[in-house]
Formats: C-alpha cells, sequence, structure tokens
C-alpha cells in the first residue's frame, strides 16, 4: 500500500466500521487516537500503548514548535524516531492551542501571531507555515489551519471565523501539495452551533475535495445535545467514502453517541489526563481511587480486562500509590484508562459490522450505571 485511503466495510445505520490505510499502516475506524502532545503519551510508554489497540496517536503542532522546535525534530530523523512510535500519527495545526493555551495573540487574514506560554517569545503561524511544520515533523495526517472560537460567539464572529477558516483551508490544502505522497491533509468544518453556517462550511470544504473530514468547533462548552445536532447537520454533507475525525471529544459517552452518528475518528486528553487525576474509567463507570473506600479492597478495576493496569493490580495498591503520590498510580491509570477507550472502539468497531451497534451501546451505558462500586 503506497497511499492515503478509507474503506468503509460495513455500516449499522449512520454508524460505520473500516480502515484507513497509510504508508505507515493501517488506522481501524471507528478510531480512538490517544494525545501525545508534547512528543509522549503522558505516563505511558508507545509500546504499551500500542497494545492496547492504538494504530495513530495525536501531537500537536503548537507545542512541538516552541519545544524542542519543528526543525530540530526534522533534523533529529522526524517526530516517528524521535519518540519511538513507527505507525501513524496526525497532528493538530496549532491554531486551537494558540486560543486556549497563549494569553496573548493576535489573529489577521493572513495568520496568527502569539507569545509562547513557554518562555513569553513571539511567534507567527500561517497556513503555510503550519503545513510546513506538521511536514517537518512528517505527520501521516495533517489539519488545515483553523480558527475555532469560544463561547460564548456572536453569529456574525462564528461567521467571520467559519468563512477565514475556509480560506485558510484552501491556502493549506495548496502548501501540503509540496509533501511526499501518501500523506493526507484534512479540512475542518467550523460554524459553532449554527447550522446553516455548519452546511455552508462542510459544502465549501467537499467542495475543495480533501482526503478526510474533520468538525472542529465543538466540545468547547456547550451541551452534548447541541454537539450532537451539529455532527447530525455536518455528517451527511460529508462524503461517505472519506474518513471523519470530531476533534478533541470526548467522554465514552460522547463516543458512543458520536459513532451512531458516522463519526470514524477521535482523540480526547480525557483518559491520559484523568489517569493523573486518580479517576480511572471502567465497564462499571468511573471510579476515583483517591477515595478512602478503596484502601482494603483487594479487588482490581476490572478482572476480567486484558490489561495488566486493570486486571492484576487491586484498588487498594493503586489508592496507596495515588495517596502516596507515587509516579506509578498515574501511569498505571493512564495505561488503564487508554486501555478502557480502545476497548470501546473495539467493540464498537465489532457490533457495527455485526448490525448491533445499538444494543452494544445500550449494554455500554447500562454498565456505567452501575456506577461507582
Ligand atoms: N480545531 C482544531 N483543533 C481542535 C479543535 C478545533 O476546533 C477542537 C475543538 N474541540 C479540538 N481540537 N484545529
Amino acid at each position: 500500500m503506497t497511499g492515503f485511503s478509507f474503506a468503509v466495510a460495513a455500516t449499522d445505520g449512520a454508524a460505520r466500521t473500516g480502515e484507513i490505510s497509510t504508508p505507515r499502516g493501517t488506522i481501524r475506524t471507528p478510531a480512538f487516537m490517544p494525545v501525545g502532545t508534547a512528543a509522549t503519551v503522558k505516563g505511558v510508554y508507545c509500546d504499551q500503548v500500542r497494545a492496547t489497540g492504538a494504530d495513530i496517536l495525536l501531537g500537536n503542532t503548537y507545542h512541538l514548535m516552541l519545544r524542542p522546535g519543528a526543525e530540530r525534530v526534522a533534523a533529529l530523523g522526524g517526530l516517528h524516531r524521535f519518540m519511538q512510535w513507527d505507525r501513524p500519527i496526525l497532528t493538530d495545526s496549532g491554531g486551537f492551542q494558540v486560543m486556549s493555551l497563549s494569553q496573548l495573540r493576535k489573529l489577521d487574514p493572513d495568520g496568527v501571531t502569539f507569545r509562547s506560554h513557554v518562555d513569553g517569545a513571539m511567534h507567527r503561524l500561517t497556513p503555510e507555515r503550519a503545513m510546513e511544520i506538521q511536514g517537518l515533523l512528517g505527520a501521516d495526517i495533517q489539519m488545515q489551519l483553523d480558527e475555532c472560537v469560544g463561547l460564548p460567539c456572536t453569529d456574525e464572529d462564528t461567521a467571520r471565523a467559519m468563512r477565514l477558516s475556509l480560506a485558510w483551508a484552501e491556502r493549506s490544502k495548496r502548501a501540503f501539495e509540496q509533501q511526499p505522497k501518501g500523506r493526507a491533509v484534512f479540512g475542518i468544518v467550523q460554524g459553532g452551533a449554527v447550522e446553516a453556517l455548519r452546511i455552508e462550511s462542510a459544502r465549501a470544504l467537499v467542495a475543495m475535495d480533501f482526503p478526510g473530514y474533520s468538525i472542529g468547533g465543538l466540545a468547547v462548552g456547550e451541551p452534548q445535545d447541541i454537539m450532537l445536532r451539529m455532527i447530525e447537520t455536518v455528517a451527511p454533507e460529508l462524503p461517505v467514502h472519506k474518513p471523519r475525525y470530531l476533534m478533541g471529544v470526548g467522554t465514552p459517552d460522547d463516543l458512543l453517541e458520536a459513532v451512531g452518528r458516522g463519526i470514524d475518528m477521535f482523540d480526547c486528553v480525557m483518559p491520559t489526563r484523568s489517569g493523573r487525576h486518580a479517576l480511572a474509567f471502567t465497564r462499571f463507570g468511573k471510579i476515583n481511587l483517591k477515595n478512602a473506600r478503596h484502601q482494603d479492597d483487594p479487588r482490581p478495576l476490572d478482572e476480567t480486562s486484558d490489561c495488566p493496569a486493570l486486571r492484576d493490580y487491586s484498588r487498594a495498591y493503586l489508592h496507596h500509590l495515588i495517596r502516596c503520590d507515587e509516579m506509578l498510580g498515574p501511569m498505571l491509570l493512564s495505561w488503564a484508562n487508554l486501555h478502557y477507550y480502545q476497548d470501546l472502539m473495539r467493540g464498537a468497531r465489532a457490533a457495527i459490522a455485526e448490525g448491533r451497534y445499538e444494543d452494544f451501546k445500550a449494554a455500554a451505558k447500562a454498565g456505567w450505571a452501575r456506577g461507582d462500586l
């Protein structure tokens, strides 16, 4: 396989399962991408991440351009070699992180100038530079530069940012054409919670013929039903034979609902960040290992799991590690949570292939309803 391609193998209602093929390997969809912001999935070795079932990781233009610098990573052989992950990597373009992490930034029609949250130095991202950086990193799937507005936002400003993102989509796609074959760039649908703007954005991006489409600007603080309505608005506008990526989502429940509406790819810090905060995701729902009621509990988080972090260590031990601020605690919980998220995607793929996705979703939700056991 030399190029980038996507094939849907089965559908069940709006849900789909399939495979994205890239020169670095196959991505089974629906796919969850662990977040490796600073060239590391925090607290988890790449081999372990792979063993949970991850086919692809996410990296960040914004963080890596600031530290250690894209040119340095390129000189060291690219991001895959740098972090010892030889499978596909998707990178975000940086615009969203500028808006959420930089205290000082100025947007103009050509790009965005911002102050680094690391050392205060000034930097600039344009669509062309965002693609150049992602190319230097060697990302297999790259994102156009976009503007994601925060909430609350007027319809006028949502429309302005969406149209700026369309102009940046054209420029990003043109700049990307300089790169080696086999990589892909995705357009990002914006338009806030305004259906007409979402449709305008999706149609204009589809006319530009991207190899895949992201849905941005969601999970930024709006209620889940609005997010789901926006997915229902956008997904039917997108070509069935191109992958669809919902950016920065989400909870296990968000993933199940979005898969049911035709989303193929996700990324979120939730499994690793929650792990660092002593929260475990399990078949029974969330378990807070800080809680003293675990201190004498010999049971593992889930004895039926094939992940050692869920199966082999007692809740009492995990609680002890957290209590003592031992770094193995967050490491084990991050590993367990990544495994849980991949298990959810594995289950979704099998259920879609067998035409029982609604039953699978209902069973997962019923399991969580048992609560913090
Ligand atoms: N745009 C980009 N990255 C993102 C988002 C976006 O809108 C979001 C929104 N949930 C997460 N990451 N480029």
